[in-house]
């Protein structure tokens, strides 16, 4: 097969040592932790449409990456992105990648025609996958480009967008599917309202809860087993997003009994965007058993918008990382780079720059988490801090079964002024020192 990208090598390992921005330091995919390669633990993938359809377009320019298909038709261009996506994740070795179903096959004339297109480039993709390692992470509709979404997909006041978004879940699930996918994802970009003025909150909100239930609903008839994911994002393209974040998310699917069938898939930069820390994210989606994929990148805190930067904070990654393995890793998620070059690298190997960067960053952050977990750095100070609780009593207050009568009476006999030290700088001292060991 004629190589696409020949100037690009095969990226390999060569060591802490090596200076070579094309190989990696960390990411020696083959070797085991703990009896799991690296590759299986990080579960690596990368993003088809900011990979491979992103044009280098902002609100003020036009395109500006240069890419092989850039001359051809659509369709004839949707083809060579398949060998693309091969070519490219085989020589960066990540094992995995993740689609719209619009970035893999142009939107046509009428729902047949579309999905017969759509029909032809995953056959391709099946092709190309008997002699491929690489798989489908996950897959998801693009419910917000086409102007027919406007008002929002399942949360639009019109039956007739809403039917559509349905017909287009529905193919796409399937699409999945055929590709054996590991996971759905659902990202409501328009979900969500610009103005209270025209809104009936309630019912988009209701309408929403009715779409996920379908959407489940289907996936059990068509018998596909991945893992149903609701990716999180507070705002952007819309004013307001009814997923804002983890916590309104948990809330909105207990509230609609839809807590059984989905995980979250977390996006740094989403995180930021919602006033939260990635931590703090991942810890709160781990803590309450929905931790499911990580959509990775980075955002700029000067900036208010979703920059969809390459993750290259050792720290942040060590400490996603650090959650991730608490989860006891990400079964059927992974580390998907939601992340695109900014429009000045608009040469293919700046990809390549891009995904080693966060390749290795994360890796290491992971080799970090391990360490940090297996020195218990800082798990045994956190044990100390809430040994009370540990108390019989400590333990009444957790099973519910004291009261404030009683509490009053420990109170009086047992006066406090000052609890321990909360130590913060002494425990960011001990991570920043981690950081800079060696792992
Ligand atoms: C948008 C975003 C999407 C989803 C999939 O901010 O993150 O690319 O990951 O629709
Ligand atoms: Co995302």
């Amino acid at each position: 097969m004629k190589e696409l990208f020949p100037d690009i090598p095969h990226i390999t390992f060569e060591g802490q040592k090596t200076d070579n921005p094309l190989a990696f330091r960390y990411y020696d995919a083959k070797k085991k932790i703990d009896g799991t390669s690296i590759s299986d633990i990080m579960r690596f993938s990368m993003a088809y449409w900011h990979s491979l359809c992103a044009l280098g377009t902002d609100p003020f320019g036009g395109p500006t990456m240069e890419r092989p298909w850039n001359t051809l038709d659509p369709i004839a261009a949707a083809e060579m992105r398949v060998s693309a996506i091969f070519e490219l994740t085989e020589k960066l070795g990540i094992p995995f990648f993740c689609f719209h179903d619009r970035d893999l096959a142009p939107e046509q004339e009428s729902i047949a025609k579309t999905n017969a297109l759509l029909d032809k480039i995953v056959a391709r993709i099946k092709e190309r996958m008997e002699s491929s390692p690489v798989r489908v992470l996950w897959g998801t509709a693009n419910l917000f480009t086409h102007p027919r979404y406007m008002n929002g997909a399942a949360s639009s006041p019109s039956l007739r967008t809403f039917a559509h978004a349905a017909a287009q879940v529905k193919k796409a699930l399937e699409v999945t599917k055929e590709l054996s996918g590991q996971n759905y994802v659902f990202w409501g970009g328009r979900e969500g309202y610009e103005t209270l003025l025209n809104t009936d909150m309630k019912r988009e909100r209701e309408q929403l809860a009715s779409f996920f239930h379908m959407a489940v609903a289907y996936a059990q008839e068509i018998g596909f087993t991945g893992q149903l994911l609701i990716e999180p994002k507070p705002k952007e393209p819309t004013k307001h997003q009814y997923d804002f974040d983890v916590a309104s998310v948990i809330g909105f699917l207990e509230q609609y009994g839809l807590t059984p069938f989905f995980k979250i898939n977390i996006e740094t930069n989403h995180a930021t965007l919602a006033g939260h820390t990635m931590h703090h994210e991942v810890a709160l989606a781990r803590s309450n058993g929905v931790l499911g994929n990580i959509d990775a990148n980075s955002g700029d805190t000067l900036l208010g918008w979703d920059t969809d930067q390459f993750p290259v904070s050792t720290k942040d990654c060590a400490l996603v990382m650090y959650e991730v393995l608490q989860n006891g890793g990400l079964q059927k998620g992974g580390l998907n780079f939601d992340a695109k070059v900014r429009r000045a690298s608009w040469r293919p190997v700046d990809l390549i720059y891009a995904h080693v960067a966060g390749i290795d960053t994360y890796t290491h952050g992971m080799l970090i988490a391990k360490k940090l977990l297996k020195e218990q750095t800082l798990k045994k100070h956190i044990t100390k801090r809430y040994a009370e609780f540990d108390t019989s009593l400590g333990k009444k207050v957790l099973e519910r079964t004291t009261t404030l009568k009683e509490l009053e009476t420990f109170a009086i006999e047992n006066p406090i002024h000052r609890p321990e030290s909360g130590a913060q700088e002494m425990l960011e001292l001990l991570l920043e020192r981690a950081i800079h060991s060696p792992v």
